[in-house]
Order: structure tokens, then sequence, then C-alpha cells
């Protein structure tokens, strides 16, 4: 299914397999050899002449190109989009016609801080950005992880960014905010505040890009065949729920495994574990624009769901990975300017000076104007206009006509009225001063910050004090120290007491903002706990119980559980009854943060001492992350030699009457917060 979509069908034309074929130069000259360069004498100089030499090394000399300014590492998948609703009522946009539409899409997941080559578990945003190959041209909607930004005028955006990079006088901290011109940004610039607060929860370290929501953050248009706007806000909602890390655990990964998320986007979509995502929208009628205590174009803000209920329209499966993350991943140009008829922008000043920011950027990343004509970038239906020329054109416009008006080509290319398919931009009444400034409904910071600390559980809020000692005690300035302290003291006093004490500096004196309110939704706590493709790591030595284990790698794979044999080499295992096992991993070419879960086996190896250290490091590293642990009757006898006790979470074999089913259940609920391992 996943090769039958128009833009499957397009890219299938431009790909090429080397295999078994002769090897050639670019001039498809096959070339007698490849490992010795043309000289004068076996032992002799080089010669200019040898252009296969030349032509090798020249390409290899220009092979990168500029890495995005933001966003820079990232992973993408071909899926595809399926309307449930149609939509024709709000949008003529052709794919929100229609009931069981499909439209090909590329999705992009990204960090925004870190440089190409950096971890993947670091403490950021995460970028969402959709390309859906519409029968109308591209249609991108560039998103985020997180519903509302830093920042409301997107002049601030180059120094939003120059603060949260590597500082310049050493260049680090790489991939982290934790430093001191981002917090002294964010206590200087206080519209950071909202943003700051999930940026300090765990919305910032999701456990994979599978498992965390999209937002297009903007409010946008819709507009429907009468001319009629609604504003609208995206959202992705992922089938599997919401899930993050913990904080120790993330930077952990970020050492054992900083492919950690596409590793895992790999591998499911691999596995045809195809990870899914509803879209969903919310909408308001123009004429309840100042029906709300926020303005609704200021990107700081977000609508509760609970006041605009969030619609789902459809489905987004991801179920291809690409075949070269060059050619597709890294020359993929997302612009929130691309829209199609019935879709349209607002006057979100930070969506205004994102629509000139994308085509500018990818000029110099790209190379130029033509980049809507590398495969991955293409539109799945024709597209014609009088634009010409520029490095590395690749198609060929023929005939001597190249602008507008002609009587020549019988002036085509000719635009398209408006009812016929030519977009329009909605005709909005516009009138105001030249002025440099914000409007004054842009100046609640800190409502919605509030709205957001009072929405979360408990295990979150202490996620979010954690998160900001962490951030705030790495900053070396105390006065940037104390001006961040004193900011969040807005949003809550107990936060900011705490973060105070953390950081040492004074506890500040204010009145936070006055809202009692709540938004459940922000929660993460409710979300969907299912076991599917979570990964377990079933430990054991010689003579595990090799029935209980068979029974339990049975029955996780029936339930969608992935599963890998780790002891302490790799092959088989001998287990009782005379079956064996084959380990896939070692206690040290995996390890406890790479997995959702352990089984504790039991055996022993011919080094017990070894190898009881290796099972107590596991252990106690899951019991820490508060993930669940199973043991057999073997097994458990580690219990006594780790934190672990019995409760919530540890499903021991000798306690239950059926060990699998109580370790699933266990399984799916992922994270047990009220195991205190404080105490
Ligand atoms: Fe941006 C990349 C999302 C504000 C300027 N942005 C980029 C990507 C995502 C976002 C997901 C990576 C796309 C990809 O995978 O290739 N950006 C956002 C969101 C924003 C936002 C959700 C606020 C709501 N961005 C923003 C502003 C500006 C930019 C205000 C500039 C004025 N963003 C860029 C950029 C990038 C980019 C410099 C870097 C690489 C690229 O565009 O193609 O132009």
């Amino acid at each position: 299914m996943q090769n039958q979509n128009a833009k499957q069908r397009q890219l299938e034309g431009y790909r090429v397999n080397n295999f078994g074929k002769p090897l050639t130069t670019n001039q498809s000259l096959k070339v007698s050899g490849d490992e010795q360069s043309l000289k004068a004498g076996v032992r002799g100089p080089t010669l200019l002449e040898d252009f296969h030499l030349r032509e090798k090394i020249t390409h290899f000399d220009h092979e990168r190109i500029p890495e995005r300014v933001v966003h820079a590492r990232g992973y993408a998948a071909h899926g595809e989009f399926t309307l449930h609703k149609c939509m024709k009522e709000y949008t003529t946009a052709k794919f929100l016609q229609g009931a069981g539409k499909v439209t090909p899409l590329f999705t992009r997941f990204s960090t925004v801080v870190g440089s190409r080559g950096s971890m993947e578990t670091a403490r950021d945003v995460r970028g969402f950005a959709v390309k859906f190959y519409t029968e109308e041209g591209n249609y991108d909607l560039v998103g985020n992880n997180i519903p509302v930004f830093f920042i409301q005028d997107a002049i601030k955006f180059p120094d939003l960014i120059h603060a949260v990079k590597p500082e310049p006088h050493n260049e680090m901290p790489q991939a982290a905010s934790a430093h001191d011109t981002f917090w002294d940004f964010v206590a200087n610039n206080q519209e950071t505040a909202h943003m700051i607060m999930w940026l300090m929860s765990d919305r910032a370290i999701p456990t994979n890009f599978r498992k965390m929501e999209g937002f297009g953050v903007h409010t946008f248009r819709l507009v429907n065949a009468e001319g009629k706007a609604h504003f609208v806000k995206f959202h992705w909602k992922p089938r599997l729920g919401v899930h993050s890390l913990v904080w120790d655990e993330a930077q952990k990964i970020g050492g054992k495994d900083p492919d950690f998320h596409r590793r895992d986007l790999w591998e499911t979509i691999e596995a045809g574990s195809y990870p899914q995502y509803d879209l969903g929208i919310q909408m308001i009628r123009e004429e309840d624009e100042f029906m709300f205590d926020f303005d609704i174009l200021d990107a700081t803000k977000l609508w509760p769901e609970e006041i605009v209920p969030v619609d789902l329209i459809g489905t987004m499966t991801l179920n291809r990975n690409v075949d070269n993350v060059f050619a597709e991943t890294e020359q993929v140009a997302f612009h929130p300017g691309n829209v199609v008829p019935g879709i349209d922008f607002t006057n979100d000043p930070l969506l205004q000076g994102r629509l000139f920011s994308y085509l500018d950027t990818q000029l110099l990343r790209l190379g130029g104007p033509n980049f809507a004509e590398i495969p991955i970038n293409r539109p799945v239906c024709p597209f014609h206009n009088n634009q010409r020329d520029g490095f590395s054109r690749q198609r060929i416009d023929v005939g001597q006509v190249s602008y507008h008006k002609n009587s020549l080509a019988d002036n085509t290319p000719s635009p398209t009225p408006v009812d016929e398919g030519g977009y329009e931009h909605y005709q909005e009444k516009v009138e105001g001063h030249v002025i440099r400034a914000n409007s004054p409904s842009f100046d609640d910071h800190f409502s919605q910050a509030r709205l957001f600390w009072n929405s979360m559980a408990p295990y979150e809020k202490q996620h979010i004090i954690d998160a900001f000692s962490f951030e705030v005690a790495k900053v070396k300035s105390r006065s940037v120290r104390q001006q961040v302290v004193d900011m969040f003291c807005q949003v809550d006093s107990g936060l900011s007491a705490a973060i105070a004490t953390a950081v040492g500096v004074k506890r500040p004196e204010c009145t936070p903002a006055d809202v009692t309110a709540s938004s459940p939704a922000l929660s993460m706590k409710k979300t969907i706990y299912v076991p599917d493709t979570l990964k377990v790591a079933i430990l054991i030595g010689e003579g595990f119980d090799s029935t209980v284990i068979g029974n339990a790698v049975r029955s996780l794979r029936n339930s969608g559980v992935t599963v890998d044999i780790v002891s302490g080499t790799l092959g088989a295992v001998k287990g009782t009854a005379g079956k064996a096992a084959i380990a896939n991993q070692t206690f040290t070419t995996a390890a406890p943060v790479l997995y959702d879960s352990i089984i504790v086996g039991g055996g022993t190896s011919s080094n017990p001492a070894e190898f009881n250290n290796s099972m107590q490091n596991y252990i106690e590293e899951q019991w820490q992350h508060f993930k669940p642990i199973a043991f057999t009757n073997d097994g458990a006898r580690y219990i006594p030699m780790t934190s672990v006790q019995e409760g919530p979470g540890i499903v021991i074999e000798k306690n239950e009457s059926d060990f699998n089913n109580a370790y699933i259940t266990a399984l799916a609920k992922q994270r047990f917060w009220e195991r205190n391992i404080f105490e």
C-alpha cells in the first residue's frame, strides 16, 4: 500500500539501485580501477589527467550543505493522511473534502537547538513538520510538539535562537538550554513564561516521536466556498498516548544511544507498527474573535480544550522509511507559507515573520531558487510559471515565452479564476497606523503559565521544579538566577521558592497571576496507556527457567511488545529442560535506560559476581525510573540485593496466579510515579 500513492509513484522515477551495476564516472564512463590513482610510475607523482580521481574527490569535497539554522537534527518518514470527516462546510481545501480521502505526506521530526549530530533526548522543543502532497499543491503544517511559542513577534526570533544556541565565545553547551544566555533571555523577555513552563515539563523530553502531540501553534484560517472564514488551530494526537522520559534517563540515553529517537521511528516502521496520529482542529467563529481572555493572535497562548473542543477529523499514518536520508530528510524544505485554497493565515506577528523566513533560509541551505524541483519537494500536481534559470535548474521549459502577459503563447500560463481553484487570499479588512509596537492584548504573560501549572498532576509539578532546579543551577550568573526566580514567582510562589532554594538565591515576594482555573487536557496523566510497541529486556543467565520465559516472550509478542534477550554474552543461553534462548544483546551493548521494562529471569554465569552486578544495575535503574519490573521465581532472589520494594509495578511470579497478564497490565501503565524512591 505504501508504494501506491501519487508521491511514491513520482519518487520511484528518481530511485536508483546501484546493486550489481558497473562502476562509472558521472559521465557514465566505465572505470577500470578505483583504488589507485593514475601515476607516472608506481612510485611516481599523481597525474592531473586522472579525471576519475578528480571527479571522485571533488564530489566528496562538496558533499556537505549548511545544516538548518534551527531544527538541524531531524528524522523523517513517508506516510498518508486519511480524512474521516468532510470539512466542506468550513474549507475548500480539496484534501479536506470527502471522508475517506487519502493524501500522501512526508513528516520530519526534530530537536531545535542541537547541531545535526547532537543527541536526540535533549530537553528541547520537538519540531513536527508535515508536508501534504495534495492535488492542489503542497500544504505544509510546520509545527512543534508544544502548542505555544517563546516570543510573540518574529523580529525577536534571531535573538531567541542566539540566546539558546551554544554560547558564541566557547561554543558550549551543545543541545542544551541550561546556560546563562538562554536564561538571561528568558528573564528579560517575559513573554517566554508560558513556553518555559512547557519546556521545563515532561513534554520537552518525549519518550519517542510516536508518543508526542503536534501543534500548528498559530491561529490559521479555514475559508469555505462562500468566503466565510473560521479561526483554526491544528493538533496531532498520537494514538499511543503522550509519554515522556524521566530526566536522568534522557541524559543517560543521550550517551548510550544518541540516535534513540530516530532508531525508534525507523525500527517501528520497518516492523510494520506504523505510527499514527489523529488530526484535531479547534475552531472559533470570526465573530467570536474577541470573546476570550487572551488574544487569539498571540502565539504564547493556547485555546483550552475544555473551552474550544478539539474535533478529530483524520489520521496520519507513517508507513515508509526514507531510502536516503540526505536526499529526502535533509533536502526537504518546509514552509508555513505553502498553503492550498481554503487555508489562510492570520495577523499573528510571529506567523507573518515566518512567512518570510523559510523560503529565505532554503535559498542558502539548498543553494538557490530551484529547490522545489528536488524530488522530495516536488508537488504531485504539475507546476507552470515564468520563473526560469538559477543554479541546478532541472526542468527544461520549452518555447520562447517566459513572461506575462503575452500574445505569443495565448497569454499562458495563465491565472486560474478563484471559482475554478485559483488561490484567493482571505479578504480581511485591514486598517491602522504604521506603528512598531505590541498590541496591549498581548501583555498578559503569566495567566496561561499559571493555568498550565494548575493543571499538572503532583508528580508533573515535581518534575517541573526538578527541571528548573537543574537548568537554572547551571547558570553561572547569580543575578540571572535571581531574575529567573523573581520572574516565576508570578506563576507560583511555591515553585519559585523551590527553585530559589535549589539555586542558592533569595526567595522573592510577589503576587502570582490571579488564576485558579485548570485545563485537565494539559496534563499527560490522563493519556492513553497501551503496551503496544513497548520494549522489554529479558535478563537471563545459564539455568534460567525456560518454560516461564518462553511463555512470557509469547505473551509479550501477542501484545505487540518487542523483546530483547540480554545476557553476559551473545548467543545461546542454556535454560531448564534442556532448552536454550538466544541472547541478542549483552549487558554492555544494551542498557536499562533503553527499555520500557525488564523481566529478571534469573540463572547465572561462569562469573557469578559479574553477572549479579549486571543484574543489580539493570534492576536498580529500572526501579529509579519508575518502570514496571517482573521477577521470575528465580529472578526474585535479586530483590533483597536492590532498592526494590514490593508494590505497584513490581510483578513477582510467585505472587501471581497469572504472571503474564499481571505483567502486561503493569507494562501498559509504563511508570509508577507513586513509587517513592527517596524514602
Ligand atoms: Fe521555525 C525550521 C517550527 C518559529 C524560522 N521551524 C523549523 C522547523 C520547524 C519549525 C518544525 C523544521 C522544519 C524541518 O523539519 O525542516 N518555527 C516552528 C514553529 C514556530 C517557529 C512551530 C513558532 C510557532 N521559525 C519560527 C520563527 C522563525 C523561524 C519565528 C523566523 C522568523 N524555522 C525557521 C527557519 C527554519 C525553521 C530558520 C530553519 C530551517 C528551515 O526553516 O527550513 O527558517
